[in-house]
């Protein structure tokens, strides 16, 4: 249920909260593009005596990375064909990937981009003369279901008038499950195991950032899909424009964190994302470059990826770099090597993308074309919008800065860290990507642990799925969860933990600052404990400075990753101090928890791989270029909460689509 916004000032936290316990049979964690996809379609698949709640710690109207909107829709086949889907995602993610998944997922995402339309999203659509028509014009045209052409960005990207993307999804997700199954405002902090079997989820335990309220809530299913990981390096913006960042600043890791925590695998935890983004306001580029042709150059204003350098070092990465289409990374790594070579910064050429474009336009199409050139970022990434106009610049007239951000984690945009899971059960999968549940079943989109599914960031190895995808997979793990409860019908969940230790542990911080706070006059310097917010720029500073983020040109070492790993054991011993004033603060220091533990899971791969498969997003420096002969292949790891130890190992790649 919706809470209210809060009154002026934060809500102060007190020592006792009231405990609250609920049991259902499907529990869906998080309220974003996945899990407002599963909220859609659970109830369709469940019998009228089963039970769902989803919880989400923000308002599922404008919570997660869709929040502000999107200008684009990154994934929609169309005419395309699924394994061509597969090839692009491949290539992009530099060959190792869980093309079963992908797959799967390239056969269903279009579905979901038909009932947004259907909900009222408004998508472009090409004339009979094939002209670009946006909002009610492009209506006029039909539905993409009905035939109608959409405007393809690149081959796969269409564009929307996105502004009230996530209002419109996470609508019709609450009218499909029921508002009395929603918990909004609720930050989920830990998973819970069943009391009788090790690798069995049995619920949940979080707290609202609204009430003093502890929320213990026991499932057969679950589902977490909270996104992926900001704020976890030291961004690019400073002083008043901190906090701002590209990926949503609210995602704290808590997929990854609460999965391996419950002794989750995890894949490719290596690899992260640092888009290449316009300087200080974060604006996307896809548009610029795919919609509107703009070509970037280096300070010299040359097109630095057309030169006889940049084709070079693109060889060094065949065939991923001598593809069609150059992987992400390595036009990040273009671009690095521009700047390191002194031929920086790199500049986006509007003014002669604009004017191109305007050649064949009337006075007034160009005006058109002009405001769809702000509205890509209005519709999106407003504060771009607004640094624009704060810094006098009109792009038909002044050209932007590009620069990649700080390092985020996810696992649906155009990286590929998270979960390792099942795939579907086809026998064109191969067993090893198949996870057996306790019945011999498999359960498509299940992690190795009993009964715990995720979708959109939280699955590894298949990235390229963008909002879009991460809905339809959304979708695909209710239905699965589903089954799982249907199978698992006399499964009674038990919790090995009483209530009054789960509400000890998460009231900590405010019982440790309640205890201590009187002792000095500044409420956050005390002896006796660590605010959230002095946690947070030691994580930034250590990750910064030794966790190949924006200091070195994301690159690290061996014997760097040995300090960081060393920082990030003090950072866990701190935090048993971490004291919280209020649920704000509160919310805060599970944040940086859950920040911290995922990013040991991200070194620790780092650590493990020892090559530089994604040069652009990080380089080992120990270990330059790739080494396909060792190093072909998944990277996983596994945390053992018993025995509280990491366990790092290689997992067989299995190409499934053939190359073209
Ligand atoms: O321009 C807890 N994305 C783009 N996708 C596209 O299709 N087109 C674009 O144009 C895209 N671009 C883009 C994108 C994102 C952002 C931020 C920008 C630009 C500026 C990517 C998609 O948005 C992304 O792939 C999906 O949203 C991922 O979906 P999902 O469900 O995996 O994550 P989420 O939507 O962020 O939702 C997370 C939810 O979890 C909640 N949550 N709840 C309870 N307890 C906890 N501990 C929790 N922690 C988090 C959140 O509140 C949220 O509801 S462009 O760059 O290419
Ligand atoms: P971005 O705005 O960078 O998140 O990109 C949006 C979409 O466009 C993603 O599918 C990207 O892979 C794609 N894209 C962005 N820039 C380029 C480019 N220069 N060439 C090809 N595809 C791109």
């Amino acid at each position: 249920m919706a809470i209210p916004n809060k009154p002026l000032g934060e809500i102060k936290a007190v020592r006792d909260p009231e405990v609250i316990e609920k049991e259902v049979d499907i529990l869906i964690v998080g309220g974003g593009m996945a899990a407002c996809g599963a909220a859609f379609e659970v109830k369709k698949w469940m019998s009228d005596d089963q039970s769902v709640l989803v919880v989400d710690k923000a308002a599922m109207d404008r919570s997660g990375a869709v929040a502000q909107g999107l200008s684009a829709i990154n994934t929609y086949l169309g005419e395309n064909l699924p394994d061509d889907y597969v090839r692009m995602v491949r290539n992009d993610l530099m060959g190792i990937v869980r093309e079963d998944l992908i797959f799967d997922l390239g056969c269903h995402v279009d579905d979901s981009v038909h009932l947004f339309e259907e909900w009222g999203l408004p998508v472009w659509k090409k004339n009979e003369e094939g002209k670009n028509l946006d909002g009610k014009k492009g209506q006029k045209m039909g539905t993409l279901k009905s035939g109608a052409k959409p405007v393809r960005t690149g081959k796969w990207q269409i564009m929307i008038n996105g502004e009230s993307y996530k209002r419109i999804v996470s609508e019709a997700a609450k009218l499909a499950i029921g508002e009395d199954n929603i918990l909004e405002r609720v930050f989920i902090v830990d998973l819970l195991l069943d009391k009788n079997n090790d690798n069995q989820i049995a619920g949940a335990v979080g707290f609202s950032v609204r009430e003093n309220k502890i929320y213990i809530i026991k499932c057969k299913t679950m589902m977490v899909a909270c996104g992926g990981a900001v704020n976890i390096y030291q961004p690019r913006s400073v002083g008043e424009g901190k906090g701002r960042a590209w990926y949503p600043v609210w995602n704290a890791g808590s997929t990854y964190t609460m999965c391996m925590k419950v002794g989750a695998e995890l894949t490719m935890m290596e690899n992260r994302f640092t888009p290449a983004r316009f300087k200080d306001g974060y604006g996307p580029v896809g548009a610029w470059f795919l919609l509107f042709k703009a070509k970037a150059l280096n300070g010299l204003g040359e097109s630095y990826v057309a030169s006889d350098a940049a084709k070079a070092e693109l060889e060094k990465y065949a065939p991923y770099g001598t593809a069609a289409i150059t992987p992400t990374c390595l036009r990040n790594h273009l671009m690095l090597f521009e700047m390191k070579e002194g031929r920086g910064p790199i500049m986006m050429d509007t003014v002669s993308a604009l004017a191109e474009l305007g050649k064949s336009l009337d006075k007034k199409e160009l005006k058109h074309l002009e405001s769809e050139a702000w509205e890509d970022f209005l519709d999106m990434t407003c504060g771009q919008a607004n640094l624009w106009c704060a810094t006098n610049t009109l792009p038909e007239k002044k050209n932007s800065e590009v620069m990649p951000t700080e390092p985020y984690l996810l696992g649906s945009h155009s990286g590929c860290c998270g979960l390792w899971t099942s795939g579907p059960d086809y026998d064109w999968v191969p067993d090893s990507y198949k996870i057996k549940a306790d019945n011999g079943k498999i359960y498509n989109r299940m992690t190795t642990v009993n009964g715990l599914f995720t979708a959109g960031d939280g699955v590894g190895g298949s990235g390229h799925k963008f909002s879009s995808g991460s809905h339809a997979e959304g979708r695909m793990a209710a239905k699965q969860m589903v089954r799982f409860a249907n199978d698992h019908a006399d499964f009674k969940p038990e919790i090995a933990q009483s209530s009054s230790d789960l509400v000890d542990m998460l009231y900590k911080p405010v019982r440790t600052f309640l205890d201590n706070c009187e002792y000095t006059t500044a409420v956050d310097i005390n002896p006796n404990y660590v605010k959230p917010a002095g946690m947070a720029l030691r994580l930034m500073k250590a990750t910064h400075e030794y966790g190949a983020g924006t200091a070195t040109f994301y690159q690290t070492t061996s014997k760097s990753l040995e300090i960081v790993m060393e920082l990030l054991q003090v950072m866990r011993e701190d935090c048993k101090k971490l004291a919280a004033g209020d649920l704000h603060e509160l919310m805060r220091a599970w944040e940086i928890n859950h920040r911290i533990w995922t990013v040991e899971a991200h070194l620790r791969h780092i650590q493990f791989r020892k090559e530089t498969r994604y040069p652009g997003f990080y380089y080992q420096a120990d270990y330059p270029g790739q080494d396909d002969a060792n190093w072909f292949c998944f990277t996983n790891s596994k945390y053992d909460p018993k025995e509280a130890k990491w366990d790092v190992f290689k997992r067989d790649y299995v190409k499934i689509i053939p190359d073209k």
